[in-house]
């Protein structure tokens, strides 16, 4: 079947693309696209081209899935040439998404036209590219290079009403654009008019370059050694140029991108993100329960960044605490953060309000009682949890879902403290809970699909990318992080200083190290869980002892003269960890970054490889996503199971082995899956087909 089908109306031929889900212009569409084309053209009673879609999209761009395998003719950017140069006009009907090629779609016709719900950009910078369809080059003739720039940068879409006021579209048409654009594409045809916006040279004026070097230099300066900075200035740049050499320098510039391994990286995230969506054993028949209402158990830091999340996204929210002065100190620092908000402008004192106005204020359980979701967020212990959801199974109403954000305990025990297991979720999010990204929803077993469906559906509505986990201590993210943690303090016994270790990651594109973020987050945090937990770390609890908690003390591993949020190296830090290496027997010796890197991440992605053969995530992807989520794992690096792959497992392994036998440490060994997997030839990605 067809993915491009013909219709005359009006003599007017209507090209309609219909390839599910989002009309991705893979080969197939690209051939239908211009044998519909040449068509037309050849057809004396065909006066114009209106290209339109059905679906929700018009069309989302290239087939990303098509990247890097060999090209199918014709190329993307010789099918739009084909639509400029078509001597009858052509224009574009759009109804939903015009993004990346779809837009260039759209800017190879003569007219656009588009309903107010339709949204258009670039995003080609998400994925490591920069547009490589001719959109570097018509864009800024059509727009401004000043308006397009920002546009391609950000890779946002813009709105229908912003680009008819750009004057990227001709029209905005409140209902059957398809009409619309016929009547354009008619019109056109009568006037004998075909504006090729290749050749427009409209806004590329002084004061347009000007506007857009300022905000190239400011672009540069931020970009971070990311490579599609540079080679989109120099793209649009090269609109100086005739359109011919101009496309030929976005060509070149593309290929070179979509050949370096940080794009591979970041289009692997773009797919293992869609796959996170789907729940095994959950299908689109499992409907999610409304929520309209909810109520968040604990007004600490973390409670209150999760009743944040419920305001922000327009759901009401009671906000319990046992007594009155907590929970005033928590509805202050809400209301605080609002402020910081107001005062950089992201929010307005309108919205401040109403999201203030949907945090209602309670002490005692029995507020919960009108909520269809609690989420308890009170202290990290068992009796604490059991107690109240005891409680919350009293004054709950019937099908509520209760969450609890625990980041390490059974949930299947804390559920068994109701009569309601089906009910009892786990919902972890990550502090500061109304920033970060990562939902870890915890799906222990009797706990009925649609209130994972749930827990799901709000994560999305809440802004979160959601991803499902088995139960187990840890989950899925501190059950690895813990791995690192260790590993960092085995480091430093063996001869690397703190700063040596945190360089490491931060070279690596980490934004802190793990001794930065120990500091940051209070060093006080793990000791009190070692010590519950009757574990050990001879530098941490060293460090602890002398009351050195981090930011919070003015010293941790570094020293933070007078609240300075960078620390300075610590003679006395790194004194006491030579002292804790000779009494250990240790020779201490120096580490390569490249030791150091390798030291902390691959008892990581070992613990990864055995949270996969356990279960508790359901594919290598979930992993990554986690880390790029919740942990500020750099996205181009495609997160710690990519990362594993591109290293080879077997050298991983290997690795893993050597550091087993030089700890003396069998948990170091490598995980089963770890060695099963390069013996049959396989890496973590061969596990999304094969199992
Ligand atoms: C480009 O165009 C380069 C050119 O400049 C030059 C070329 C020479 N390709 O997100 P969803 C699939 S680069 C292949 O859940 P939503 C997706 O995998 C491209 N597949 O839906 C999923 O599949 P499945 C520039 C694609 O409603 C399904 O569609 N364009 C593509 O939440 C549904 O996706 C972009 O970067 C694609 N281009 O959001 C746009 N797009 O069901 C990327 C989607 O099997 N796409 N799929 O898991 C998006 O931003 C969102 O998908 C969109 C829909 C907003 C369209």
């Amino acid at each position: 079947m067809s993915l491009v089908a013909y219709t005359i109306q009006h003599a007017v031929a209507v090209v309609a693309i219909d390839n599910p889900p989002v009309n991705a212009l893979g080969a197939a569409v690209r051939q239908g696209l211009a044998a519909a084309v040449a068509q037309a053209n050849g057809d004396a009673t065909v006066t114009a081209i209106v290209i339109a879609s059905a679906g929700k999209a018009f069309i989302a761009g290239a087939d990303i899935s098509e990247f890097g395998k060999p090209p199918a003719a014709p190329l993307l950017p010789d099918l739009l040439d084909a639509i400029e140069a078509s001597a009858k006009p052509v224009v574009a009907a759009i109804h939903g998404v015009a993004l990346g090629g779809g837009l260039e779609v759209a800017l190879a016709c003569h007219g656009r036209v588009a309903l107010p719900a339709a949204k258009l950009g670039l995003p080609e910078v998400k994925l490591g590219l920069i547009p490589g369809a001719g959109g570097t080059q018509r864009l800024p003739r059509l727009i401004g290079a000043a308006k397009a720039f920002p546009m391609m940068l950000s890779g946002e879409p813009i709105s229908a009403g912003l680009a008819l006021d750009y004057g990227l579209l001709d029209e905005v048409v409140s209902s059957d654009v398809v009409a619309a654009a016929i009547r354009l594409a008619e019109a056109l045809a009568a006037e004998g008019r075909r504006p090729v916006t290749s050749t427009a040279t409209v806004a590329l004026t002084e004061a347009d370059r000007e506007s857009f070097e300022a905000l190239a230099k400011d672009a540069l300066k931020k970009a971070d050694g990311m490579p599609t900075v540079p080679a989109l200035v120099e793209a649009v740049r090269a609109t100086a140029l005739p359109f011919k050499e101009g496309v030929a320098v976005e060509r070149k510039l593309f290929l070179s991108l979509i050949a370096d391994e940080r794009s591979k990286a970041l289009r692997h995230v773009f797919f293992a993100e869609r796959e996170v969506a789907k729940v095994p054993g959950i299908g689109s028949e499992v409907k999610p329960r409304e929520i309209t209402a909810a109520a968040v158990i604990g007004a600490g830091t973390m409670g209150g960044g999760i009743a944040m999340c419920f305001a922000n996204a327009g759901i009401p929210v009671t906000l319990i605490e046992t007594a009155q002065a907590a929970l005033d100190n928590g509805i202050n620092r809400i209301a605080a953060i609002y402020d910081i908000s107001v005062s950089r402008g992201s929010l307005t004192p309108e919205a401040r309000k109403q999201r203030l106005a949907l945090i209602k204020p309670a002490v005692g359980l029995a507020a919960a009682a009108g909520a269809d979701i609690v989420v308890e967020a009170a202290f990290e212990e068992m009796g604490v949890k059991k107690q109240i959801f005891g409680e919350l199974d009293r004054v709950a109403k019937p099908g509520a879902i209760l969450a609890s954000n625990t980041s390490y305990l059974d949930v299947p025990t804390i559920a068994a403290a109701t009569g309601r297991p089906q009910d009892v979720i786990g919902m972890h999010f990550f502090s500061p809970a109304n920033v970060m990204k990562l939902l870890e929803v915890v799906r222990p077993q009797g706990v009925a699909d649609d209130a994972v469906a749930t827990a799901v559906a709000l994560g999305r509505k809440l802004g979160k990318v959601p991803v499902v986990v088995g139960n187990g201590f840890g989950f899925v993210g501190n059950r690895m992080l813990e791995q690192r943690t260790r590993a960092a303090e085995r480091l430093l016994i063996a001869g690397a200083l703190p700063h040596e270790v945190d360089a490491a990651l931060v070279d690596f594109g980490f934004k802190m190290g793990p001794f930065a973020m120990a500091d940051l987050a209070g060093n006080d945090i793990g000791w009190r869980s070692r010590r519950a937990r009757g574990l050990k770390a001879a530098v941490a609890d060293a460090i602890c002892d002398a009351g050195w908690f981090g930011q919070k003390t003015g010293r941790g591993y570094y020293i933070y003269p007078q609240g300075a949020r960078t620390g300075q190296r610590c003679p006395e830090v790194e004194a006491l960890i030579a002292r804790i290496s000779a009494e250990q027997g240790v020779t201490r010796r120096a580490f390569t970054q490249a030791e150091i890197l390798a030291r902390l991440l691959d008892p990581m992605v070992n613990e990864g490889a055995r949270i996969l053969e356990e279960g508790i995530a359901a594919r290598p992807g979930d992993i990554d996503i986690v880390w790029i989520n919740g942990y500020n794992w750099p996205a181009w690096r495609g997160g710690p199971m990519y990362w594993a792959d591109s290293v080879g497992l077997d050298v991983i392994a290997k690795r893993l082995e050597a550091q087993a036998a030089e700890a003396g440490d069998k948990a170091l060994e490598p995980a089963p899956l770890l060695t099963r997997l390069p013996a049959e030839s396989k890496g973590f990605a061969g596990l999304r087909t094969d199992s």
